[in-house]
């Protein structure tokens, strides 16, 4: 197993050992083992990720080390407060990062220090939204057919929506006679722009009507292409069962209650933002482009510009 990587410098005097260690010292850098014998003596300066980094292209720092830190703009303030030698003046990085150059002491070469703009390792690149509803606003629309059902269903779905923080006055409940009118209802709701989810919730049963597969359907078409074609999250919470007992488990008895669970799936996709985020070395960085792919689009479009100018 691999323990570590060292970015090993060996100045010739010992004026020079003792301003590098002050230099990454000033830096931020922790003090690590240190030894002093006959033959050597030495000092680690620790940071707390470290490892190889292969590229390839243009615009890469250039530096003989790369340090990541949390701001780029302090670091900086703190190197010319040093008189640390500034090789490469902070400046905005299009792969959505600041970044600066330093002259190491003793000639050791050059040092690139950045932080990035964002936290975008922080967040996993799927996007995952939160259970909180606090701020958020929700319609619920809720069939009266099966009232004996769905009451209960709605009643699961306010219970879900006040314990995830949302308030009583950004609930706006919409009553339709039947499963059929949920779908046009929750339409209605996602366009007026005053929600950011509709929760939708009806009972069909199987032994009760003939055309209970057409409804189920119809319904479950309708809701879907609401949400889709209106952006705003639609939760399903339509119960087709099988009979009134299936119908009962599944308001509130042994099978928990859909109105709650389709109150929560609202709370999370109210708050889910879908982006884009990669590792912005030689890649993509929320919609930016990496170093690499930055500046071969700018000499390109500079080559360009220059040729229309000898035209
Ligand atoms: N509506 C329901 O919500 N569930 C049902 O099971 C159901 N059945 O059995 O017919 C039902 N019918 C009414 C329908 O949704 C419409 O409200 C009605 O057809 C008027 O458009």
């Amino acid at each position: 197993m691999i323990k570590s990587i060292h970015k090993l410098l060996v100045p010739k005097r010992e004026a020079d050992f003792h301003a590098l260690a002050d230099f990454f010292d000033a830096l931020g850098l922790a003090r690590g083992e240190s030894w002093k014998g006959g033959r050597s003596q030495g000092i680690k300066l620790d940071a707390p990720e470290a490892g190889v980094e292969i590229g390839m292209g243009r615009d890469f720092p250039e530096a003989d080390l790369v340090i990541e830190c949390d701001s780029a703009d302090i670091l900086y303030e703190v190197a010319k407060r040093r008189g640390f030698q500034i090789a490469e003046e902070t400046a905005d990085v299009d792969w959505g990062a600041r970044m600066f150059t330093l002259e190491l002491p003793a000639g050791a070469g050059r040092l690139a220090i950045f932080s990035y703009n964002q936290d975008w390792r922080s967040k996993p690149a799927t996007g995952e939204g939160k259970l909180n509803a606090s701020g958020k606003r929700f319609g619920i629309v809720v069939s009266r057919f099966n009232a004996f059902i769905t009451e209960r269903l709605l009643a699961g779905a306010l219970d879900a929506l006040h314990r995830a923080g949302a308030h009583g006055q950004d609930i706006c409940v919409v009553r339709v006679p039947g499963a059929f009118e949920v779908p046009s209802a929750g339409r209605a709701l996602a366009a007026s722009g005053k929600v950011d989810a509709v929760i939708c919730l009806a009972c069909s049963i199987r032994g009760e009507t003939s055309h209970y597969e057409h409804l189920a359907n119809e319904v479950t078409r309708g809701i879907g292409q609401s949400a889709q074609e209106s952006g705003v999250p639609h939760a399903y919470g339509v119960l087709t069962c099988d009979s009134l007992e299936q119908a009962i488990d599944r308001a509130g008895l042994k099978m928990g209650n859909k109105g709650w669970d389709a109150a929560l799936s609202a709370v999370e996709m109210a708050s889910l933002k879908v982006a884009s985020r990669q590792s912005p070395v030689g890649r993509e960085v929320a919609g930016r482009q990496s170093p690499v792919a930055s500046k071969a689009r700018k000499q390109e479009a500079g080559s360009t510009k220059r040729r229309h100018a000898r035209r």
